[in-house]
């Protein structure tokens, strides 16, 4: 029997058997459970490319990396980008870096995904930590917060499925319609909401003193903060009956509670301040370091790990890169193309870069403009190991086939090494345990990181004085366009821009048009053509449009979060026009 892991950017990390050419979910693994979502059920028959290709016409791969020596030899002096994306998720995928460090390249830094999110919870705790499904599994409240959880987190739902579940969520999604309570909040608005919940545990004197005085710093700022707003103005904001938010802290407040945060709710400039509001609500009752309780957002899943490859001297916000600005741009596992903000400046800084490199399985809008193309070897075919952003535990992914499709990552550098007198890098399974470490442990025959073997947080917090820091201070930059909300998330059959992607833009039922219009959707970024569908889960103030959706991202912002350098894919507000 073969076994790996899901190479997929995904929180669930899916264990899986390979055998007789057929990819199987791991009927042993405590969250895969036999089973795996439709984009690892297809990824086998997903058309790669097979061949390199120079300015359109096919080549061998030799000849392919002659022409990358030629022209990084070239540019050196100038600048080049080494641009990485999370096609794959194995830490092996960063071997390349190795390469690009030694030569001087730009790297990225900021996000495309959790950053400004990452940057709050950072703030108030020092490290963000997941929660380990067991501890999830003992506790009898689940708040569900912008996270999609039966698209996003499939391996989930059996996981809540016993609980009290809140879903808060602009969007009725399938979980929403299973939940206990649905608190459809108006776009942006979570800040608002967490505030007002803190409140009212302000209020109604429940805050858990004894964790307060031991665990935490600066809450008499922080009561400040709270009392800065009033109740009304709070209520209003998050568009939602007061009684309901009241519900809501009723459930929670005497019973072990998880809340699960996901990114939906800090694609915003002030994206980092509704972490940590979250962060700080949980810490008033007490919710960290006790059985069955935390917020868990999306883990740093290497903590603790070694990070064996270099890292760039200078590196620019990979959310707002200009390409233009380039001799060369090396693209791996990405496509810039369609999933980064603002398209129309992507497009125009690709044609202006003088040579652009695509390092990816599959064709896409990126692999269209790029000079220079090369595949690589899928997961299958090359030795990693990965992380999970939604639990602990610790994948290894061996090389399981033989391929003569395309380059491993490390192959590749290590040729790069050669032309250009760097040193090598180790063997493959030595890198591994370089990273891996004796970080893990062993329990029912998975790895799992050593680092949350007790209950996380029930030992303090990660910052210097190891307390939990409330938020004190709130900034932020309110997009001041009109029109429909954007929610843009993720859907079933696509990871991202990989796989069978979604063509149509979401509205309500109260807007003008009808299912099968075409419109042209306007923001204050640029302009996209799309179907109409009808959506009666939608808010009357929102459209959506998935993630991976051809289009979306001419509509959204170039512009960074407050904090943690993100990407804020809904900071902005879409006009519609009948096309
Ligand atoms: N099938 C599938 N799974 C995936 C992916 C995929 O593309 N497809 N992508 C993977 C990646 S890269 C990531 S980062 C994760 C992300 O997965 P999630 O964390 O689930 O993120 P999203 O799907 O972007 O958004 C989650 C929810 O947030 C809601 N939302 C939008 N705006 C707001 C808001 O202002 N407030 C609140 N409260 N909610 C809001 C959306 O309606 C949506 O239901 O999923 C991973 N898993
Ligand atoms: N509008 C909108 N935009 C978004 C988002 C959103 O929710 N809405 N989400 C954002 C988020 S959370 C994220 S994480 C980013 C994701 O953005 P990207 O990281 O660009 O992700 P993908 O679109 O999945 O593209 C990954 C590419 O990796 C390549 N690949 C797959 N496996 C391998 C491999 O083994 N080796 C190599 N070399 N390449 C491989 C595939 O060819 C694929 O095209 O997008 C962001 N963009
Ligand atoms: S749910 Fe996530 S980890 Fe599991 S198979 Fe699907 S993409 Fe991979
Ligand atoms: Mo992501």
């Amino acid at each position: 029997m073969n076994k790996t892991t899901c190479p997929l950017d995904c929180y669930d990390a899916c264990s899986v058997i390979y055998e007789e050419g057929k990819l199987k979910g791991d009927p042993k693994h405590p969250t895969t459970a036999g089973y795996l979502c439709p984009n690892l059920n297809h990824y086998l028959s997903e058309p790669r490319i097979l061949k390199p290709r120079f300015k359109g016409s096919e080549i061998e791969m030799e000849e392919a990396l002659e022409i990358l020596t030629t022209m990084l030899k070239e540019a050196q002096d100038l600048d080049t980008l080494y641009f990485k994306g999370q096609g794959n998720f194995g830490k092996l995928q960063d071997a390349t870096a190795h390469f690009f460090a030694n030569y001087g390249a730009v790297f990225t830094r900021g996000s495309l995904c959790d950053g400004a999110g990452e940057a709050g919870v950072v703030e108030g705790r020092g490290e963000s930590l997941s929660m380990p499904f067991e501890q999830i599994a003992k506790s009898r409240i689940v708040v569900v917060w912008g996270r999609n959880l039966s698209v996003s987190n499939s391996h989930f739902m059996e996981l809540v499925k016993d609980k009290i579940l809140i879903v808060i969520d602009p969007v009725k999604t399938e979980l929403a319609k299973k939940a206990a309570l649905h608190l459809q909040v108006r776009p942006r608005e979570d800040f608002a909401l967490a505030t007002l919940l803190a409140r009212f545990v302000y209020i109604e004197q429940i805050e858990n003193y004894a964790f307060i005085d031991k665990f935490t710093a600066d809450f008499d700022y922080f009561v400040e903060l709270i009392r800065s707003f009033t109740v009304k103005e709070l209520t209003d904001r998050t568009g939602l009956e007061l009684e309901d938010v009241l519900t809501a802290l009723m459930l929670i407040k005497d019973e072990p509670t998880t809340i699960l945060v996901g990114v939906g709710v800090q694609k915003y400039a002030h994206g980092a301040s509704v972490l940590r509001m979250i962060d700080s609500f949980a810490a008033m009752l007490g919710l960290f370091g006790k059985e069955g309780c935390g917020v868990s957002y999306m883990g740093n899943s290497g903590l603790g790990f070694r990070e064996i490859f270099a890292k760039g001297k200078k590196s620019v916000p990979i959310a707002t890169v200009d390409f233009a600005k380039y001799a060369l741009a090396f693209i791996q596992g990405a496509n810039p193309a369609n999933q980064l903000p603002r398209t129309q400046r992507v497009i125009d800084g690709l044609e202006k870069c003088h040579f652009s490199v695509y390092f990816g399985l599959y064709e896409n809008e990126t692999s269209k403009l790029c000079d220079l193309v090369i595949p690589p070897k899928n997961f299958l075919e090359k030795e990693d190991v990965r992380f999970s952003y939604g639990t602990d535990f610790i994948g290894r992914m061996p090389k399981l086939e033989e391929s003569t499709i395309g380059i491993s990552e490390v192959e590749l550098t290590n040729r790069l090494c050669a032309a250009f007198g760097i040193e090598p890098l180790p063997d493959e399974k030595r890198m591994i345990e370089e990273i891996v470490g004796n970080n893990v442990y062993e329990k029912e025959g998975y790895l799992r990181n050593r680092e949350y073997l007790q209950i996380p947080y029930s030992d303090g917090f990660y910052t210097d004085d190891e307390k939990f820091h409330f938020i004190d201070e709130y900034d932020d930059e309110v997009c001041e366009g009109e029109g429909f909300y954007l929610i843009t998330c993720k859907q079933r059959h696509s990871l991202n821009s990989q796989f069978k992607r979604d063509r149509h833009i979401y509205l309500p039922p109260v807007c003008d048009f009808s299912e099968g219009d075409f419109v042209r959707a306007i923001s204050l970024y640029g302009e996209a053509e799309f179907t109409v569908r009808i959506s009666e889960d939608l808010r009357e103030d929102s459209v959506m449009i998935y993630s991976g959706t051809p289009g979306v991202n001419y509509l959204t912002p170039d512009e960074l979060s407050l904090e943690g350098e993100s990407a804020i894919y809904q900071e902005t507000r879409i006009v519609l026009e009948k096309v």
